[in-house]
């Protein structure tokens, strides 16, 4: 299949089935192809694009989501690795089909490799995008399957590593799963070398903190490592080499940015002579809240804490927060800020994607940290009314930009220094125009039909 090819029939898809993130827009093409036998072996699906079949098909999980629909895998035999890219997006875990490395997982897809020789083997999922199960076995049907190996977190940043030694001939069977059913995109790796990954490369989310004009938090990673920080105001253009120091002996190192004058400022490292990236952006979003009006905003950040005592401690007495219940559409209990006790209801979270309103008696800029929400992420927009936010802290205008679901007669409405503004989508265009919202602003959807609102992020795409 030539590129150009691929590149018009996703366009078409996309404006037939344009409510679908890309992931699940190339399961439909990936799916829906025509096996032929001159291509066997020569690419993932075997098979021709076959656009009719994409458009028809109702299987956006991946093609491999079924152990009877497994990849099968094959190393040249003069390479020492191969990587093959794949998804876990909406893909399902079968009847009988075991727990891969310890844990329930659910999403698993599957790969075959049948071994040339008695040679030692490693499968890694360096690279993919969230906390992977890895998992291999013999025997030809799920329910049926015998163990051979199986990790979780050997691999840098939660990815799994493992090796054995095969006996020529025989086929084996791959799973990689999320933990817990987390999603994404996967990167399966087939190499030569069973050398373990260093350590992890990662800021530590509980350190994150903003005192004024600084930035704050520890760094970890390979003993004695010199990291280099980027920086980002929008996590779409990196600076490079903004800072850089030496992780201690035992991999540690307190980094502060005292020049962070910037109201949002976001952090990625990386470790210059070996490549290794950081698992982790972290950052802050500083968000004026106007005292004697309503303003909306979201947590943009997910911090080692989500509840509201963690991500706003520093109110005034009587500050007032307001949830929207999506269920009943009506407003939730007010919550409100007491001196020396904090807010009336402790239990409230306030998560990235979600929104809310607040009403402060005295205006503040109040610092959101904690780090940026990563991996394929889902942000369910249902019918009728509800306040919600991108997921990945991004400015932009909602639907060209930050890509949310729209159809004809749903509506946006901001609040605009303290009065609403609301913004129409009809006949397939914006009235007034297609609004823009900032970093951490929440705005209320009102929708005809309920729809999710895919972001897939990574850090190092
Ligand atoms: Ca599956
Ligand atoms: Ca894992």
């Amino acid at each position: 299949m030539a590129a150009p090819h691929v590149t018009g029939t996703l366009a078409l898809l996309w404006a037939y089935e344009w409510t679908e993130g890309y992931t699940q827009l190339k399961n439909r093409l990936l799916t829906s192809t025509d096996a032929r036998t001159n291509l066997a072996g020569l690419c993932q699906t075997g098979g021709r694009l076959n656009l009719n079949g994409a458009l028809n098909t109702a299987f956006w999980q991946p093609r491999n989501d079924n152990f009877a629909n497994a990849y099968t895998n094959a190393k040249p035999s003069s390479a020492s690795s191969i990587t093959f890219v794949a998804n876990n997006v909406d893909a399902t875990k079968e009847t009988g089909e075991p727990n891969h490395a310890g844990n329930a997982g659910g999403k698993s897809v599957w790969w075959n490799w049948t071994a040339p020789d008695n040679s030692s083997v490693t499968f890694t999922t360096k690279g993919s995008g969230f906390d992977t199960l890895l998992a291999v076995y013999t025997g030809s049907s799920v329910s049926g399957l015998t163990l051979v190996a199986s990790d979780d977190n050997s691999g840098q940043c939660n990815t799994s590593q493992l090796t054995f030694t095969p006996v020529s001939g025989t086929t084996y069977r791959i799973a990689v799963d999320g933990y817990n059913g987390a999603q994404g995109t996967i990167r399966l790796n087939l190499q030569t070398s069973s050398a373990a990954q260093p350590t992890s490369l990662q800021f530590t989310l509980s350190t994150v903190q903003r005192p004024s004009g600084q930035f704050s938090v520890t760094v970890t990673g390979p003993a004695s490592a010199a990291v280099t920080l980027d920086t980002s105001s929008d996590l779409s253009t990196w600076t490079p080499g903004y800072a850089t120091f030496t992780l201690s002996g035992s991999g540690s190192f307190a980094y502060t940015d005292t020049s962070a004058s910037p109201s949002v400022r976001f952090y990625r490292a990386s470790i210059s002579s070996s490549g290794q990236q950081s698992c982790n952006v972290v950052g802050y979003v500083d968000r004026t809240m106007p005292s004697g009006m309503y303003s909306m905003h979201c947590n943009p950040l997910n911090g080692s804490d989500n509840h509201i005592n963690a991500v706003l401690p520093s109110m005034s007495n009587g500050d007032t927060l307001s949830k929207w219940d999506d269920a009943t559409q009506q407003w939730m209990t007010s919550n409100i800020f007491i001196s020396g006790s904090g807010w009336s209801d402790p239990s409230m979270i306030l998560a990235p994607g979600e929104g809310f309103l607040i009403s402060v008696g005295t205006t503040l800029t109040h610092s959101f940290v904690g780090e940026v929400a990563q991996a394929y992420s889902v942000n369910p927009v249902p019918n009728l009314q509800s306040i919600r936010s991108s997921i990945v802290p991004q400015a932009g205008r909602v639907m060209t930009d930050l890509h949310l679901p729209v159809i004809n007669g749903d509506t946006v409405t901001r609040m605009i220094n303290g009065s609403y503004v609301t913004y129409t989508y009809s006949g397939g265009a914006w009235s007034p125009s297609e609004p823009s919202v900032s970093i951490g602003e929440s705005f209320w959807n009102n929708k005809n039909v309920g729809f999710w609102w895919h972001r897939n992020y990574l850090v190092w795409p």
